[in-house]
């Protein structure tokens, strides 16, 4: 429902919008904004006008929904152009969220007010867009260059206080945005129209505006809609206004259609659709209620993790029997408050709160009010089994008893209980209070309910929350580990470990296979592959590279070389000849003769055995839908956004290429012990797309 009325009091005229749940500016709302504005200036009885909105934000932006489809009028920018023109002064009421179109919208206005709750941003460069409704001029007229460029390319939000600070608010209270409107009003009688876009930008600094936007591009690699925003965002002080607003348009047409930006959508609308099936399935199944959380295991893992929670505000037992191990654990979660406070995160009196919210024991009968335990101890089988055996012991009945494992057989571990229907696998990713991931691992005999309470309280700890099935490195490491056996292939056969790093960089990774198993440890790599055993195929077992760093104790970033050489206190690696001898020596052992390899077929091999994979984890119901596994990437191991996500770039690249290319490989997969996807085949048989499948 959607509609946009016009309620006149007194001299006031107020036009609210009210379209459900954000108020986004459909066309509709667009088209009844302008009819009740020409009313409104038609009428006599009316001297001034307010806009607000009904519901729980003003505008969070322009409608994402609209932006597949052809553009259609009344187009925001006329619809502000008359807003901006009224002859009668235009107040903006505000609260909520006050996002892109809807900031934009607020800069037409002639005054500003808000409720003190309010935040303000230009998100659109998130989606791959560029402010397209006079953003990109305006507000530098408002806040200043600087400011501007930090909100218009680097997405910084401000809270109701800084953006008075900062003058793109004139007022600022408790209660209705309306009552705040008429207060302003009275107190500053009598207002007269004031258009932003007539301003001239505050004098700055060109030399350190050029630089500030250096620094922003610079962590935002690979994206092309920050860099637009600054062509455009430059026009408010190069070009006359028209002509910037024009310009701004112009760019903002484009972007919509640009592969970026359609890729950045999909997740935006992903992400929320994974959100929604969350809540149906607790709703279905309705959680336990959580009054107090239990972890075992005081690791940076298991502290990480009792860190969420107490963010959360959980009452949360942390349990290590190794005493020294938990004054480390309590020595990371004192020290995580101090920064947040020091930071301006959080106030002393959050920090202490949540600090308190944290026991720490060293007993494992600790667990014993625990609605939830969560093990995150030695990834080893027969450790987790004993754990687990005394927890079944010790744990109330009805606690739900859940493993941190990021490979184990969690089957095997519920095995070992006599509540096999309360255990359950949450994956988190370390650090766990930064990571945004969260794969919650269903067993064969999980309780729905049970699945139900992991999956809401992922959603509580603020996590991208994903249910997968039960299967060697869940939907996560399992591809990772392809990737990285591939990765270590090419290396074998004459690759270089930092051309195959760089390649991924340059796809959007933040980091490639090398740095990534450097920074985790290959110790770690070293022990999966211990484990592994027999599963190992002939090919895998021969392409020994980490028992031979591992060998040498080279266990990476934590012992100062490990594909790489780090000099004390840096995290970036240099190449080291030495390994380049190791690998030298170790083609020859094999026989190998060392050949170039393109950058292309680099990337190829590492995403196109991932795509397989992921079809594999499809085929045996890991996970519900081939839009989680995206997810899981994107959220976990740092897929680029702007790409869409695995599948969704296959079904860019095209799933017939895909499996033409697969099937030039196929010996070799043979070998590596795999085959094809059936499922994966049949797609692209079928002309068609995962992510339509
Ligand atoms: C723009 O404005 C371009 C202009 O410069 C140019 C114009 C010419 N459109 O996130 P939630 C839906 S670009 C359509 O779960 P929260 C969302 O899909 C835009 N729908 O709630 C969900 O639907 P469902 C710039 C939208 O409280 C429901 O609302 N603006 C839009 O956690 C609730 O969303 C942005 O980038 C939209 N714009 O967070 C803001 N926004 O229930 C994007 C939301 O069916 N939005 N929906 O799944 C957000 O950041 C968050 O949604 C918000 C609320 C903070 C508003």
């Amino acid at each position: 429902m959607t509609t946009v009325t016009l309620q006149r009091i007194d001299a006031l005229g107020v036009i609210t919008l009210d379209h459900p749940p954000v108020n986004a500016l459909s066309r509709a709302v667009r088209a009844g904004l302008l009819a009740r504005l020409q009313e409104a200036l038609a009428d006599d009885g009316i001297q001034t006008l307010v806009i607000t909105c009904a519901g729980r934000t003003f505008v969070a932006g322009a409608d994402i929904r609209e932006f597949d489809l052809p553009l259609q009028e009344p187009h925001l920018p006329e619809v502000l152009a008359a807003l901006e023109a009224s002859p009668k002064p235009v107040i903006a009421a505000l609260h909520g969220t006050v996002l892109g179109g809807g900031l934009e919208l607020a800069l037409a206005c002639h005054y500003r007010v808000a409720a003190t709750a309010a935040t303000f941003a230009l998100p659109e460069v998130s989606l791959g867009l560029i402010p397209g409704a006079g953003g990109t001029q305006r507000l530098p007229r408002l806040v200043g260059a600087p400011l501007a460029l930090d909100m218009i390319v680097g997405g910084t939000r401000l809270d109701a206080s800084a953006a008075l600070g900062a003058g793109l608010i004139d007022g600022l209270g408790e209660g209705e945005p309306l009552a705040l409107a008429q207060g302003f009003l009275r107190d500053h009688p009598p207002l007269s129209p004031r258009p932003t876009a007539v301003q001239t930008v505050p004098p700055f600094d060109p030399d350190a505006f050029e630089a500030q936007a250096r620094g922003l591009l610079r962590k935002l690699p690979g994206q092309e809609a920050p860099v637009l925003a600054l062509d455009a965002l430059r026009g408010a002080w190069q070009l006359p206004l028209s002509a910037a607003l024009q310009r701004e348009r112009e760019l903002f047409v484009a972007r919509r259609e640009s592969a970026q930006a359609r890729a950045l959508r999909q997740v935006f609308f992903a992400e929320r659709a994974l959100a929604g099936r969350n809540r149906a399935l607790a709703k279905a199944a309705p959680p336990v209620a959580l009054r107090q959380v239990a972890v075992i295991g005081a690791g940076l893992m298991g502290s990480g993790i009792a860190l969420c929670l107490a963010n959360a505000g959980l009452a949360t037992v942390l349990i290590d029997t190794q005493p020294q191990a938990l004054e480390r654990g309590r020595a990371t979660i004192d020290s995580y408050f101090s920064g947040a406070l020091a930071k301006g995160r959080l106030t002393a009196d959050q920090a202490n709160a949540r600090a308190a919210l944290i026991r720490c024991e060293t007993t494992l009968d600790a667990v014993a009010d625990a609605d939830l335990i969560i093990e995150a101890v030695f990834e080893d089988l027969a450790v987790k089994q004993e754990v687990f055996r005394q927890l079944d012991r010790l744990a109330k009945p009805g606690a739900i008893l859940a493993t941190n494992t990021s490979y184990l057989d969690i089957d095997a571990i519920a095995g070992v209980t006599g509540r096999r229907e309360a255990v359950i696998g949450m994956h988190f990713f370390s650090p766990a209070q930064v990571m945004k991931l969260l794969e919650v691992v269903r067993t064969r005999a999980v309780a729905p309910a049970v699945l139900a309470t992991a999956l809401q309280l992922g959603e509580r700890l603020g996590k991208t929350t994903v249910a997968v099935g039960n299967c060697h490195g869940f939907v996560g490491n399992r591809l990772l580990a392809v990737r990285e056996r591939e990765a270590t292939l090419l290396v074998e056969e004459g690759a270089a470990p930092e051309q195959v790093d760089r390649v991924l960089r340059e796809f959007g990774f933040p980091m490639g296979p090398f740095e990534l198993r450097d920074l985790a440890g290959i110790d770690i790599a070293w022990r999966n592959r211990q484990g592994r055993g027999e599963s190992l195929s002939p090919a895998e077992r021969a392409c020994d590279l980490i028992e031979q760093l591992h060998a040498r104790g080279r266990l990476g970033q934590k012992s100062g070389a490990g594909y790489y050489r780090y000099e004390p206190g840096q995290r970036q690696g240099q190449a080291d000849p030495l390994v380049a001898g190791l690998l030298a020596a170790h083609r020859q052992r094999r026989g190998l003769t060392p050949r170039s390899h393109s950058d292309t077929e680099i990337l190829e091999r590492c995403l196109f055995v991932m795509i397989n994979e992921a079809a594999w984890l499809l085929e045996e119901g890991i996970v519900e839908q081939p839009v989680d596994i995206d997810l899981v990437w994107l959220h976990g191991y740092g897929f680029p956004r702007y790409r869409g996500g695995l599948l969704y770039h296959a079904d860019q690249c095209g799933l017939e290429r895909i499996v033409s290319t697969l099937e030039g490989w196929s010996a070799a997969l043979a070998e590596r012990g795999t085959r094809i996807s059936p499922r994966l085949r049949q797609l692209a048989a079928e002309g068609r797309r995962f992510l339509d499948s």
